[in-house]
């Protein structure tokens, strides 16, 4: 198909746009950090989003390809941004797959000036639990790197807990799902309460995703959540929109 083969052009006429979508702390609202999300900016379809991006790259087998620009281009921007600040990057299975993708990770990193402790990769659970023993493997040379590495939308899929004491993770980032029903249904709440006590007992931090309100704010507060991530606090943004709010958030 044509967009398959418009794919490296676009990265070439930097099509790719990034947003940063704002992390809070749960204790003083600061923001900590961003995960990049990517779309592309095709001149004649419009936007196309990160899933459609990434599925067209798999045809056209360029996921390494477009998993290493984006990476590029969000740790550069990072590497401006001040200190405390994190960066979260998504990462495919298929990147997770490439033997050199730890070395990689190092290499951009290092490119970038940016500090891998201050790096995010966000792994969903789909790409880790098909090849438990390599994934724990990969997963610690990326940790050896220096880098974080977090479990993406916890929830949506098998949620087997077994493999949460096999891997090496920093951070369980709870799906929307979980988070949206708590402030209405008990069930929910007791769910989430369950999780973040297993999610603290095992050293994770728990990122809620998808806060839209202040009433979900306010329970993700006080059931020890760590930190959340959702349109209450920000839409993605530009970099530039992202340094000015961080500015002003002083
Ligand atoms: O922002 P958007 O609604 O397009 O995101 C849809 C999905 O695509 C989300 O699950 C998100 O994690 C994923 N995604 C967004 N940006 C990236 C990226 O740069 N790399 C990878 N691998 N996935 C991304
Ligand atoms: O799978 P991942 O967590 O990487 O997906 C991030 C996606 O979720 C992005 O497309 C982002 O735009 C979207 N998103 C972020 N915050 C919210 C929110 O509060 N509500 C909803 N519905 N979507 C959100
Ligand atoms: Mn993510
Ligand atoms: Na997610």
């Amino acid at each position: 198909q044509q967009l398959e083969a418009d794919l490296l052009a676009a990265l070439n006429r930097n099509e790719i746009e990034i947003l940063f979508q704002p992390q809070f702390a749960s204790d003083d609202g600061r923001i900590v950090g961003a995960e990049a999300l990517a779309r592309w900016q095709h001149p004649e379809l419009g936007r196309i989003g990160a899933d459609t991006l990434f599925s067209i790259a798999e045809r056209a087998d360029h996921v390494g390809q477009l998993s290493r620009h984006i990476a590029r281009a969000a740790l550069r921007a990072a590497a401006s941004w001040p200190e405390p600040l994190r960066l979260s990057l998504n990462v495919t299975p298929v990147d997770l797959s490439l033997g050199n993708f730890a070395e990689s990770i190092a290499e951009l990193v290092e490119q970038a000036g940016f500090s891998p402790s201050r790096l995010t990769l966000e792994i969903t659970e789909k790409a880790l639990v098909a090849e438990l023993d390599r994934s724990a493997g990969r997963l610690q040379k990326l940790v050896d790197v220096g880098v974080r590495v977090a479990l993406d939308d916890f929830g949506a899929g098998f949620c087997n807990f077994r493999y949460l004491k096999l891997l090496p993770l920093h951070y369980l980032k709870l799906d929307r799902s979980m988070v949206e029903g708590i402030t209405e249904d008990a069930r929910d709440l007791a769910v989430l309460r369950g999780i973040v006590a297993m999610a603290h007992a095992l050293d994770l931090a728990v990122i809620a995703e998808g806060v839209e309100n202040e009433t979900v704010r306010d329970v993700i507060q006080r059931e020890g959540c760590d930190s959340w991530q959702g349109f209450l606090g920000a839409t993605p943004l530009t970099d530039g929109e992202f340094r000015a709010l961080f500015a002003a958030s002083g």
